[in-house]
């Protein structure tokens, strides 16, 4: 297994639209292995392959305490949504910004596993939200994409400064 670069806003490759995955093989598998341990390495609760530059139609998540539930959804697909919820988001391609975003309560999705077999599933609460964060992944859209154009521009100076003071800090450790 391996631990992947995820990419950060607002680097324009995070706006690639993914295609479908058509081959069900060894290589998808280990994308998937390398996928979920980026995830959880990082303390997420889900991670999209357009993330990580691999410009697929699959995520993983885990929305489980213990972190021992993972779920892995190929070609997903909403085929229908009801209600509304507003829970706060978080996103590891943009680091230390939360925000609360309009999303629907409930969704009935179908996706295939890893071996190409088709599922259908009805989510609600975390887990509906982030499977409808990871799909805005998947077709080049961020939780930010959600906010004002001015709010959107706050957050990407506040993350070039962490960047900066990361950058920085990093320089000094090597001049000690
Ligand atoms: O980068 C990602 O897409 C993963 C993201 C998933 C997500 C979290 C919260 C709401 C919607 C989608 C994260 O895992 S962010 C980091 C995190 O662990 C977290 C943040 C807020 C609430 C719960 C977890
Ligand atoms: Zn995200």
């Amino acid at each position: 297994m391996a631990r992947l670069n995820i990419l950060e806003f607002p680097d324009p490759r995070l706006k690639t639209v993914a295609d479908e995955v058509k081959s069900f093989d060894s290589e998808l598998k280990k994308l998937v292995e390398d996928m979920t341990e980026t995830m959880y390495s990082a303390n997420g609760i889900g991670l999209a392959a357009t993330q990580v530059n691999v410009h697929k139609r699959l995520l993983v998540l885990d929305v489980s305490e213990e972190q021992d539930q993972l779920l892995v959804y190929i070609n997903p697909e909403i085929l229908s949504q009801s209600g509304e919820q507003n829970q706060e988001e978080g996103c590891l391609s943009v680091p230390g910004i939360y925000a609360s975003i309009k999303r629907a309560e409930f969704v009935t999705v179908k996706a295939q596993n890893t071996d190409g077999k088709i599922f259908e599933e009805q989510l609600e609460g975390l887990h509906a939200v982030c499977v409808q964060h990871e799909m805005d992944h998947l077709i080049g859209r961020l939780f930010v994409d959600y906010l004002s154009p001015l709010k959107r521009n706050m957050v990407r100076k506040k993350l070039e400064k962490q960047r900066k003071v990361a950058a920085k800090e990093a320089q000094e450790h090597l001049l000690l």
